[in-house]
Order: structure tokens, then sequence, then C-alpha cells
């Protein structure tokens, strides 16, 4: 992906602040301090468009980012975060369950989970949840810097057994910090996001014989 522009377009609070579905639109998804602000970041470019933090639960709003004016990439809440109340987890649990089963431009969700540990009973839940409902997650690996080169095999194997993956294509290992395999998750995210298009604007085969 060619980056021209990039900009942070809205921070919704409730769902009636999300911005007309107007683009193709992948989100990110996965535990407080798993690394989604950081790649949101990397893939962008940007060294602070998305806040970091080191204290996790910070981040209580969705984000809409659009890149080029062509994409929107979102970032969700962290979930998972024992220091937030039960009940702002449940509130958010239902905003990021209703967008997820609501948003009609959505054509990837991206479920980050950190490569050095076994998926956690609440990765586990979303992705349960996230497939009962028909969406099939790219799983993204985070953090592929703390681990060393020859324990990657295992950790991969480790968290697609975890979380129940059957297939290996769906899991990408990435790191914010050196930039490995960001190129790869956007082709990948460009494959989904524009590749649909452009099979829907091809003649069918009726129009081709008229
Ligand atoms: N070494 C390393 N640290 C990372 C990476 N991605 C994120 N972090 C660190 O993990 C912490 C949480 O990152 P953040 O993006 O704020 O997580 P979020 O809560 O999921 O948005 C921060 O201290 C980041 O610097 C990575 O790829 N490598
Ligand atoms: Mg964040």
């Amino acid at each position: 992906m060619k980056l021209r522009t990039v900009a942070l377009e809205a921070v919704c609070g409730r769902k009636d602040q999300f911005p007309e579905p107007r683009l193709p639109e992948i989100c990110f998804i996965g535990r407080s301090n798993v690394g989604k602000s950081s790649l949101i970041n990397a893939l962008t470019g940007r060294k602070a468009l998305a806040r970091t933090s080191q204290s996790p639960g910070k981040t209580r709003t969705i984000n809409f980012y659009s890149v080029n004016d062509t994409l929107y990439l979102v970032d969700l809440p962290g979930y998972g975060y024992a220091k937030v109340s039960q009940a702002e987890q449940k509130r958010w649990g239902q905003i990021i369950e209703s967008y997820l089963k609501e948003r009609e431009s959505l054509c990837l969700a991206v479920l980050l989970v950190d490569i050095r540990h076994e998926p956690g009973e609440a990765d586990r839940m979303m992705f349960d949840w996230m497939r009962y409902y028909g969406i099939e997650p790219l799983i993204v690996l985070t953090k592929l810097d703390k681990i060393k080169k020859n324990q990657l095999q295992k950790q991969l194997a480790l968290i697609a057994r975890g979380l129940g993956v059957e297939d290996r294509n769906n899991i990408l290992a990435v790191s914010s910090e050196t930039k490995t395999g960001i190129d790869a998750l956007w082709q990948r995210m460009e494959s989904v996001a524009f590749e649909e298009e452009a099979i829907d604007e091809a003649p069918t085969s009726d129009s081709e014989r008229s």
C-alpha cells in the first residue's frame, strides 16, 4: 500500500458516532496491551498516530483512521483488562459486539495475540464468538521481535492449537518494533479490501452476452 494520507477521522464512545460506512474497513481487536495501537502506527508508518501505552486499558473509544481516503483502519478497545470495572467491561463488550455484528462495511477483522503466550480465555471466547457470527478473523501474532527465531514454529503451533485455527494461512506474525511482517500484512489486507470490489465490478456473463 502506497501511503499518501493517513488521518484519525473519528473517535467514538458510542455507536451513533461511527462515521458513515463509505469505505471498506479493517478492524483490530485483542487484549489490552497486545499491540493494537502500535500495529496501526507501524502499518501507517506513523510513530504516534495511534496512542500507545505502557499501562493497559487506556483506549476507551473506537478510533477510525482513514488511509488514502480509500480504507478505514479501526482500533477497537482492548478486552480482558481486569482493572477496568465489570460494568465498564460489559458496556464495552456490547459496543464491540454490535460493531462486529452490524458494521456493514467491515471486510476484515484482525484478531491480535501476543506471540509469547498461549491464548487466554478471553482470546478463545472472542475467536469462537466471531466464528459463530460468521467472521473468520485473520490472526496476527504480535511482538515477534520478543522471541528467538527458533521458537517461532513452536509458538505458532501453540497458538493455532490454543485457539483452534485450522488454516495456518490465517495466521501471520509481525513486529511493530522491527516492522517484520508488516508488508505481508498489508498485502493480505489489500487483497481482502480491494479484490472483492474488482470481482464485483467485473462484467457478469449475462451482460457479456447482451
Ligand atoms: N517489543 C515490542 N513491543 C511492542 C510491540 N508492539 C507493541 N509493543 C509494546 O507493547 C505495549 C502495548 O502496546 P499498545 O500498542 O499500546 O497496545 P494496545 O493496548 O493493544 O493498543 C507498548 O509498550 C508497546 O511499545 C512489538 O511489536 N514489539
Ligand atoms: Mg491501544
